[in-house]
C-alpha cells in the first residue's frame, strides 16, 4: 500500500489542515507525530528504506525502541503539508538504543523531523508506558487563546484547569485528569522535553507558557479534539474577561461532582477547591 494513501496518512493529513484552518499554525508553528502500529509498518515496509545515517535525538528514548513515527518537518508550514507531504514531513525509525533516529521515507531534500523532536518522543515515552501501548499521537499547536490566559492567569495547573472546566460543560468529561503547566522555557530541545514529558504522566494536555500547547491521544481523533476542546474554553474565558463585567454565576465545585457521577469520570479533589 502506498504510504500516502494509508488511513494513518490521511488522518494525520486531516489534523494539519485543520490546525490550519484554525489559526494554529502560522509561518513553521506547531508539529505532529504519529507512532506507527505494527499493522502500520506491515503494510508500507516495502517503501521503509534508510535515506540517511543515525542521527541524534538529544534525549533518550530506549522504550521507543526500533519504533517507527510520521512526523513533520523543522522549519515546514502546516499549511503545506498536505499539498507536498514527501518534503514536509516523513517517517523516522528509532535506534535499538533509543538515542539516535534515522529518516526512512519523505523529509526530502535534506529536511529534518521539528525541532521539538525531544518532546515528541519523550512524550511519547512516556503515554505509551502510562497507557500501556494505546497512545500513538503527539500534538503541539500554538493555540491563541490558550497561549493568551497564560499571561493573565497564574502558571498553576489548579487555576487553570479549573477555568477551563467551567467555561464549558463538556470539558471536565473530555479532560477530567486537568491540564498541565510549564513555565515559559527555551523550546526545540530536551529540557523542555523532560519537563513537559514529566507532566504526560498525569495530563494529556501540556500548556506551554507564551508558546502553545501539545496534546496527546490514541487516535488522531482524541489528540485533535483535546485541544480544539480545550482551546474552544480558552476562547470562551478570553471572551467573559473581556467584557470586564462580573461573573455572575458558573458551574460549581458541587455541580463537577454532579457531572463525574452522570458520566463516569473521576474528578480529583484538588480541582473542586472553593473560590472566594
Ligand atoms: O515547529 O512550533 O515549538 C515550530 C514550533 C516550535
Ligand atoms: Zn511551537
Amino acid at each position: 500500500m502506498d504510504i500516502m494513501k494509508t488511513k494513518f496518512f490521511a488522518d494525520f493529513l486531516n489534523v494539519t489542515e485543520d490546525g490550519v484552518g484554525l489559526g494554529w499554525h502560522e509561518r513553521n508553528g506547531g508539529n505532529l507525530s504519529y507512532r506507527l502500529s505494527p499493522d502500520d509498518v506491515d503494510e508500507i515496509r516495502d517503501q521503509l528504506l534508510p535515506k540517511s545515517e543515525w542521527l541524534e535525538i538529544d534525549a533518550s528514548v530506549p522504550d521507543l525502541k526500533n519504533e517507527y513515527f510520521l512526523i513533520t518537518g523543522s522549519g515546514k508550514f502546516f499549511r503545506n503539508i498536505s499539498i507536498q507531504p514527501e518534503e514536509n514531513c516523513g517517517i523516522i525509525q528509532v535506534d535499538e538504543a533509543g538515542e539516535r533516529y534515522r529518516i526512512c521515507w519523505g523529509l526530502l531534500n535534506g529536511a529534518r523531523p521539528t525541532s521539538e523532536l525531544p518532546t515528541h518522543l519523550l512524550n511519547h515515552e512516556v503515554k505509551k508506558r502510562v497507557s500501556s501501548g494505546r497512545n500513538r499521537v503527539i500534538y503541539h499547536a500554538h493555540t491563541t487563546n490558550i497561549i493568551a490566559l497564560t499571561f493573565v492567569l497564574p502558571l498553576d495547573s489548579r487555576v487553570i484547569t479549573r477555568y477551563l472546566w467551567e467555561m464549558s460543560t463538556e470539558c471536565a468529561v473530555v479532560f477530567p485528569d486537568g491540564v498541565g503547566i510549564v513555565p515559559w522555557m527555551v523550546p526545540g530541545g530536551r529540557s523542555i522535553g523532560v519537563e513537559s514529558s514529566k507532566l504526560m504522566e498525569k495530563f494529556d494536555i501540556v500548556i506551554w507558557a507564551h508558546h502553545g500547547t501539545f496534546c496527546a491521544g490514541s487516535t488522531f481523533d482524541e489528540a485533535f479534539g483535546l485541544m480544539h476542546t480545550a482551546e474552544k474554553s480558552a476562547e470562551i474565558l478570553i471572551k467573559v474577561f473581556s467584557t470586564q463585567r462580573k461573573i455572575q454565576q458558573t458551574i460549581t465545585p458541587q455541580d463537577f461532582r454532579d457531572l463525574a457521577e452522570h458520566f463516569h469520570v473521576v474528578l480529583p479533589e484538588e480541582f473542586l477547591y472553593d473560590r472566594d
